[in-house]
C-alpha cells in the first residue's frame, strides 16, 4: 500500500506533535541559506517553538543554493517535515512547520534577491558548511580564487554563493533605502559572526567602498554557537517516520534530544523569541564556540577517523571499543585545559554528556559523514589549540595524535571526501615510511606555519601515522 505524503491536510496521530500556531497566518521574516538536515533539526525547530510562545512575522524562507531536491520535496509537503528525536527511552516524532517558502537559488535567483531586498526580511541565517564561505586558508579573509567568490566578484548582480547573495541583497536594500537585515551565521566556525562580517565587507569593498561602509555602520553579524547531532537521513529514517506519522515524509530526519544555541544579542531589525525555545543570548559567544568546537567537534574528528581506520561504520560503534573510548576521553581531558571557564557550564559534566551523546545507540551517525571536508574543519578543531599550546611551550601531543589518525586514514583508504582531495591523495601516494606526514605538510595553506615549523610536533604526527601503516 502506498501511503500519502505529509501535507497540511494530514491529520497527525496524537503521539506526534505539530505546530500549534495557525500556519496560514505565518509571514516570511527570515531567509535561511542551506536547507540541509542540520537546519531542519535546529534553527527551524527553535523558530517553531519561538512562534508557539509568541507568534510573529518570522516564517522561514528556505533557500538551497544548488540542489533542487530538498526544495522540491518540501514544496510537495507544503513546507512540513518531521524529525524523530531518538534515545534509549524511545522515539518522539515532531512535525516542523516554521518554513513558509522554499527556493532553489540556482533555478530562481531573482526570487531570492526579491526576498533579500524586501523590508519583510529582517534576518538572514546560514548553514552552508565551512567550505562554502570562501575563507582564505592563510589570511582568514576572502579567497578571491574560491569558485563562488570568483564568480560573485565577476558578476555581482547574479550571485551564486552565500557571500555574493548577502552582498547583493544588502546593496539592493541600500538602493531602496531599506535597513539591512541581521546576518546570523550558524556554521561551525570560531567567532563565526566576525568571520562572516569580514568576508561580506571584503566583497562589498571590492565592489563599492561606500556599500562596505554602509554595511559596517548599519549591519549586524552576531556570532552563534549551534549544537545538535543530526545524521544524514537514510531509507530506515524515512521508514521509521512513516510508521510514526502514518504518511510518507521524504524529508524525515533522526536526531538526538540534545539541542543548544547560544547567540550574541545584536540584531538590527528585531528577532523571534528564540529564548522562549531555550536559546541562550550571551554578550560573548566565543567561550561557548571554543568549548563546542574543541571538545565536541575535535573529538568527532578523532572518533570518525578511528572508525574509518578500524572499519567501524558509526560513532556509536567506535564508542563500543574500550581503547577508542579511552582515546576520546584523553583528548577531551587534554583539550579542556585550553578553555577558560564558560558561564553556566560545568565542563566536566559537559564532557560526560558528550561521551554519552557520541555513544547514543539509537543514532546512526556515520564516521564517513563526519570525516567529510576534514581539511576545512580541522583548523578550528585541532590546529588552533595546537598552535596555542605549542606557543606556551607544551608538546601538543594530543593534537598531533588526531592529525596522525586523520592522515593515516587518508593513506590507508587512499581516498577522502574533501575539497582538497586531489592534493591529499597525491601526498598520500608520496608518503614514505620514514616521514609519512612530510608530503602533507607541503600542501599549500593546509597547515599553519607554526605547525610546519615545529619539527618536534611533526615527529609526533609521524610516530602516530607509523602505528597505522
Ligand atoms: C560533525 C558536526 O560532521 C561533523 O563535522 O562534527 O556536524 C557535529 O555533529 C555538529 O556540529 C553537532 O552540533
Amino acid at each position: 500500500m502506498t501511503l500519502q505524503r505529509l501535507s497540511s491536510a494530514t491529520v497527525l496521530p496524537e503521539t506526534v506533535t505539530g505546530p500549534t500556531f495557525d500556519r496560514t497566518k505565518l509571514r516570511p521574516g527570515i531567509v535561511h541559506f542551506g536547507l540541509g538536515a542540520f537546519h531542519r533539526a535546529h534553527q527551524a525547530v527553535y523558530t517553531q517553538k519561538a512562534l508557539e510562545a509568541e507568534f510573529g512575522p518570522w516564517g522561514i524562507v528556505a533557500v538551497n543554493l544548488r540542489s533542487p531536491e530538498p526544495v522540491k520535496a518540501i514544496a510537495e509537503q507544503d513546507g512540513l517535515y518531521s524529525i524523530t528525536v531518538r534515545d534509549t527511552e524511545g522515539d518522539r516524532s515532531q512535525v516542523i512547520g516554521s518554513t513558509v517558502d522554499w527556493i532553489c537559488a540556482a533555478d530562481q535567483r531573482d526570487q531570492v534577491l526579491a526576498y533579500l531586498a524586501s523590508p519583510d526580511i529582517r534576518i538572514v541565517t546560514l548553514t552552508v558548511s565551512e567550505k562554502a564561505y570562501g575563507l582564505h586558508p592563510t589570511t582568514g579573509g576572502l579567497d578571491p580564487d574560491h569558485p563562488s567568490v570568483a564568480a560573485d566578484l565577476q558578476n555581482p548582480q547574479a550571485p551564486v554563493g552565500p557571500i555574493g547573495f548577502i552582498v547583493e541583497g544588502l546593496a539592493l536594500r541600500r538602493n531602496l533605502d531599506v535597513a539591512p537585515f541581521t546576518v546570523l551565521c550558524c556554521d561551525n566556525l570560531p567567532s563565526n559572526g566576525k568571520i562572516l562580517r569580514r568576508l561580506v565587507l571584503d566583497m562589498a569593498n571590492r565592489r563599492d567602498p561606500a556599500l562596505a561602509e554602509w554595511i559596517a555602520e548599519n549591519g549586524a553579524f552576531p556570532s552563534s554557537m549551534v549544537d545538535r547531532i543530526v545524521p544524514a537521513a537514510t531509507e530506515e529514517t524515512r521508514q521509521r517516520a512513516s510508521r510514526l506519522l502514518g504518511v510518507e515524509d521524504a524529508l524525515a530526519l533522526d536526531t538526538e534530544p540534545f539541542l543548544q544555541w547560544v547567540i550574541e544579542d545584536e540584531f538590527v531589525s528585531g528577532r523571534p523569541q528564540w529564548e522562549a525555545a531555550g536559546a541562550l543570548f550571551a554578550v560573548d559567544v566565543e567561550p561557548y564556540e571554543k568549548m563546542k568546537l574543541r571538545l565536541l567537534n575535535g573529538s568527532h574528528t578523532l572518533l570518525a577517523h578511528l572508525g574509518l581506520l578500524d572499519g567501524l561504520e558509526c560513532t556509536r560503534d567506535v564508542m563500543t571499543v574500550e581503547r577508542h573510548v579511552r582515546d576520546v576521553e584523553r583528548h577531551l581531558n587534554t583539550v579542556v585545559k585550553t578553555l577558560d571557564p564558560v558561564p553556566g557550564i560545568d565542563l566536566s559534566a559537559y564532557i560526560q554528556q558528550l561521551l554519552q551523546r557520541f555513544a547514543n545507540p539509537t543514532i546512526a551517525h556515520r564516521c564517513a559523514q563526519i570525516a567529510m571536508d576534514t581539511s576545512q574543519k580541522i583548523p578550528q578543531r585541532i590546529f588552533g589549540p595546537a598552535v596555542e599550546v605549542l606557543g606556551q611551550g607544551e608538546d601538543g601531543a594530543a593534537y598531533a595524535h588526531v592529525v596522525g589518525v586523520w592522515l593515516a586514514a587518508v593513506c590507508r583508504l587512499q581516498d577522502c571526501n574533501d575539497p582538497r582531495r586531489d592534493e591529499l591523495l597525491s601526498a598520500a601516494a608520496k608518503s614514505s615510511d620514514e616521514q609519512p606526514s612530510a608530503p602533507f605538510f607541503k600542501i599549500p595553506g593546509l597547515f599553519p606555519q607554526a605547525l610546519i615549523d615545529s619539527h618536534a610536533w611533526r615527529a609526533l604526527v609521524d610516530a602516530e601515522m607509523k602505528q597505522w601503516r
